[in-house]
C-alpha cells in the first residue's frame, strides 16, 4: 500500500513530504484544509487526536509527529535515496540533537510568527503584533547562535545534509517568502548560505511543484 500523507499544503507535513523525495519513496496525499477546521472533523480525530497535521499512514502504521515521521521513514529506507540521519553513533546524535533545537527553540517563535502574521489574517483575526514583535525577537537570537554553529559547519550536524536542516525548510520558506522577512536569514552570512543550499534542493522545488502551500 502507497505511503499517504494528510495535509500537504501545510508546512509541518512537508517535512514528510520532503523526507519521502529524498529517499526515492512514492506516496500520495490527502487535503485537509485548516481554514475550513477539517482538522476537527471527527474522522480526522480518529486518527490524529490533537487535530494538527501531519498524519501519515503507511499500511496499518499511522504517524502523526512530523519529526518522528520523518525519522521512521529515513530509518526504514537507509539503504536508498539520500542519508539522512548521519553514519556513526556521534553523527547521529548531532543530527537528533539539532532536530530537537529546530523542534524546541526554532519552531515555536517562528510558528508563532506564520499563524499570527498568514494565518490569522485569513481566518479574520486580528494580527496580535506585540507577539510578533516577541517571536521576532526570540527567533533572531536562535538565528544568532545558528550563525556561529554555520561558521563552523557546513551544516548543523556536521558537513553533511540531514533531518536536521531539513526540518527547517518548510517554515522558513515562509519566512523569507509570504512572511516578508527575508532580512533574517539574508543579514547573517553563514545561515543565507546554508539557506541557500537547502532550499535549492530538487527534493523541494518537487514538494512545492506537488504541494503549493495555502498562502
Ligand atoms: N508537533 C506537530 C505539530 C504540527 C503542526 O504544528 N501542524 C500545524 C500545521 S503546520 C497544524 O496542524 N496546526 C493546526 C492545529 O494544530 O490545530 C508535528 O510536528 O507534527
Amino acid at each position: 500500500m502507497v505511503v499517504k500523507v494528510y495535509g500537504p499544503a501545510y508546512a509541518s507535513p512537508k517535512r514528510v513530504i520532503l523526507c519521502l523525495i529524498e529517499k526515492g519513496v512514492e506516496f500520495e496525499t490527502v487535503n485537509v484544509d485548516l481554514l475550513k477546521g477539517e482538522n476537527r472533523d471527527p474522522e480526522f480525530l480518529k486518527m490524529q487526536p490533537f487535530g494538527s497535521l501531519p498524519v501519515t499512514q503507511d499500511g496499518d502504521l499511522t504517524l502523526f509527529e512530523s519529526r518522528a515521521t520523518m525519522r521512521y521513514f529515513a530509518e526504514k529506507y537507509k539503504s536508498q535515496g539520500t542519508d539522512l540521519l548521519g553514519k556513526t553513533l556521534e553523527e547521529k546524535a548531532l543530527v537528533d540533537n539539532w532536530i530537537d533545537v529546530e523542534a524546541t527553540s526554532f519552531n515555536p517563535p517562528i510558528y508563532a510568527m506564520t499563524f499570527q502574521i498568514l494565518f490569522a489574517p485569513a481566518l479574520g483575526l486580528p494580527k496580535d503584533e506585540k507577539a510578533i514583535q516577541e517571536s521576532e525577537e526570540k527567533l533572531a537570537k536562535v538565528l544568532d547562535i545558528y550563525e556561529e554553529r554555520l561558521s563552523k559547519s557546513k551544516y548543523l550536524a556536521g558537513d553533511f545534509f540531514s533531518l536536521a536542516d531539513l526540518s527547517h525548510i518548510p517554515f522558513t520558506q515562509y519566512l523569507v517568502g509570504p512572511m516578508g522577512k527575508e532580512h533574517m536569514v539574508k543579514s547573517r552570512k553563514h545561515v543565507s548560505a546554508w539557506w541557500d543550499d537547502i532550499s535549492s534542493r530538487p527534493s523541494w522545488a518537487k514538494t512545492l511543484q506537488i504541494c503549493p502551500p495555502p498562502m
